[in-house]
C-alpha cells in the first residue's frame, strides 16, 4: 500500500486532519486501533474553541455543529454560594464558544470520511513505525491476517495518550514534561434538561464541581473526587446529592436529577511531550499532550495541532515548502504551553489541592480577583475561548 501521509489513529485529530487533507486532494489513510463504535462510545469533551469550529468549517463537517450546537457567550464561577459571569462577548472581544460534544464532531468526521471514500482501517492492534529518520517512512501491521507495508511521505501520530508514536521519539532526543494531580473527575451523563443555560465551574471546600451539557434535554456533570474512589461506589443519588451540596442553594433548588447514562472517573494529568516531530513523524494531539479538563482545551489543542499541520503539509505538496516542515513542533508547542498554563491555573483555583487553610483563602482571594475585575475577566475570558493561531509562514 501507499499513500501521501499515514495517519495513526482515528479519534478527532487523526479524523480531522484526514478530512482536511483529503478536501485538499492529498492521499491519506487512517490506522486506528479500536472499532468505530469504541471510538464514538468515549464521552468525553464538551465545549469548542472558534478556532476548532472554524476549521470543522473549512474541512465540510460543520453542517451539523451549526445546527444543533449552542452558542455560549458567557460561562460561570460558582465560590462562597455566589455565581459570578465571565462575559465572553464583552471580556474575549466578542469571541463565543460553542457547546457540541466531541462524540458528535467524532461522527460527523466519520461520516464525512466514509462518503469521501477515503481508507481507514479500523480494529488493527499491531501498528509499527518504520523509517521515519529517512525519505520512505512507513507503516507495518496486519489486516486479515496478512502483513501489510503502508509507504507513505510522512507520519502522523494522532494516537492518543497512550499511543505509539511518541515512542517512536529516541528517548536521548525526547522530552516528556508532567504533572499528576491527586485527584479525579466523576462524570456523569444524564437525559435530564442543564441546570443552567451556560457553563458553571465551582469551586467549593468539599471539591471541584462543573455544570455542563450536550443539549437542552442531556447534561453533563462532574465532581472532584479522591483518586481511591471508585466508580461502583458512586450511586446515582449519591452524585446527585453530592452535586447539591456543593452548589449555591439556589442553583441547587433548580437542578433536575435522572438517571445516570454514562458515568466514569478520569485522572488528571499535565503532560507534554518535546519534540513533535523527529524526521518524517508528526505528533498530534493528545500523542503529544494532555491537560487537566478544567480548561476544555484538550480537544481544541488538538484540533490547533492540525491546523500547524494540515497548513504546513499543504504548502509542502502544493507549493514545495518543504522549509516549512521544521515550523510544526515550534508552532505546537507555543500554543500548547499557553493552554497547558491556562488549564494548571484554572485546576489550582478550582480544586482543593491543599489542606492549608492558608492556601484555600489565597484561592478565594484568586478567584474573587478574576472574576471581579476588568482586567481578571479580561485574561480568564480570552484564554477560556483560545489564544489566536499564528501563520505557519
Ligand atoms: P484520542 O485519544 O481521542 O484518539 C486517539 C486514537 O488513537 C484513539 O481512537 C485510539 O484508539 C487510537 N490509538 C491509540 N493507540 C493506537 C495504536 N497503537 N494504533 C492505532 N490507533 C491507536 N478534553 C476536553 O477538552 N474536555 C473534556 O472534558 C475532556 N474529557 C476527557 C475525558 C477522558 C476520559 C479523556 C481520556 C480525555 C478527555 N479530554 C477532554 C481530552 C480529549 O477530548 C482529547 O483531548 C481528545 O480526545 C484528543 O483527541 P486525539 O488527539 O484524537 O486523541
Ligand atoms: C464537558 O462538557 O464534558 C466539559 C465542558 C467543559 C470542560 C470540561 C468538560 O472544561
Amino acid at each position: 500500500m501507499r499513500t501521501q501521509v499515514a495517519i495513526i489513529g482515528a479519534g478527532p485529530a487523526g479524523l480531522l486532519l484526514g478530512q482536511l487533507l483529503q478536501n485538499a486532494g492529498i492521499s491519506n489513510v487512517i490506522v486506528e486501533r479500536r472499532s468505530g463504535d469504541y471510538v464514538l462510545s468515549r464521552i468525553r469533551a464538551g465545549v469548542l474553541e472558534e478556532g476548532t469550529t472554524r476549521l470543522l468549517r473549512e474541512a465540510k463537517v460543520g453542517q451539523r455543529m451549526d445546527a444543533e450546537g449552542m452558542v455560549h457567550h458567557g460561562v460561570q464561577i460558582a465560590f462562597m454560594d455566589q455565581i459570578r459571569r465571565v462575559d465572553l462577548e464583552r471580556y474575549a472581544d466578542g469571541k463565543s464558544v460553542m457547546v457540541y460534544g466531541q462524540t458528535e464532531v467524532t461522527r460527523d468526521l466519520m461520516e464525512a470520511r466514509a462518503k469521501a471514500g477515503a481508507v481507514s482501517l479500523y480494529e488493527i492492534p499491531d501498528v509499527s513505525i518504520h523509517n521515519v529518520e529517512t525519505d520512505h517512512p512507513s507503516l507495518q501491521f496486519t489486516v486479515n491476517g496478512e502483513k501489510e507495508i503502508l509507504e507513505c511521505d510522512y507520519i502522523a501520530g494522532c494516537d492518543g495518550f497512550h499511543g505509539i508514536s511518541r515512542h517512536a521519539i529516541p528517548s536521548e532526543i525526547r522530552g516528556e514534561y508532567e504533572k499528576v494531580y491527586p485527584f479525579g473527575w466523576l462524570g456523569v451523563l444524564s437525559e435530564t434538561p442543564p441546570v443552567s443555560s451556560e457553563l458553571i465551574y465551582g469551586a467549593h471546600s468539599k471539591g471541584f464541581f462543573l455544570c455542563s451539557m450536550r443539549s437542552l434535554t442531556r447534561s453533563r456533570y462532574y465532581l472532584e473526587v479522591p483518586l481511591t474512589e471508585k466508580v461502583e461506589h458512586w450511586s446515582d443519588d449519591r452524585f446527585w446529592t453530592e452535586l447539591c451540596s456543593r452548589m449555591p442553594e439556589s442553583t441547587a433548588s433548580q437542578l433536575v436529577s435522572g438517571p445516570s447514562i454514562e458515568k466514569s472517573i478520569a485522572p488528571l494529568r499535565s503532560f507534554v511531550v518535546e519534540p513533535m516531530q523527529y524526521g518524517r513523524l508528526f505528533l498530534v494531539g493528545d500523542a503529544a499532550h494532555i491537560v487537566p479538563p478544567t480548561g476544555a482545551k484538550g480537544l481544541n489543542l488538538a484540533a490547533s495541532d492540525v491546523n500547524y499541520l494540515f497548513r504546513i503539509l499543504e504548502k509542502v505538496y502544493h507549493a514545495g515548502r518543504t522549509d516549512l516542515l521544521p515550523r510544526y513542533s515550534g508552532l505546537a508547542l507555543d500554543r500548547i504551553w499557553k493552554s497547558q498554563r491556562f488549564s494548571w491555573w484554572m485546576t489550582s483555583m478550582l480544586h482543593r489541592l491543599s489542606a492549608n487553610p492558608f492556601d484555600h483563602r489565597v484561592q478565594l482571594a484568586e478567584l474573587d480577583y478574576f472574576t471581579g475585575s476588568d482586567e481578571g475577566l479580561r485574561t480568564l475570558a480570552r484564554n477560556y475561548v483560545g489564544l489566536p493561531y499564528q501563520d505557519v509562514g
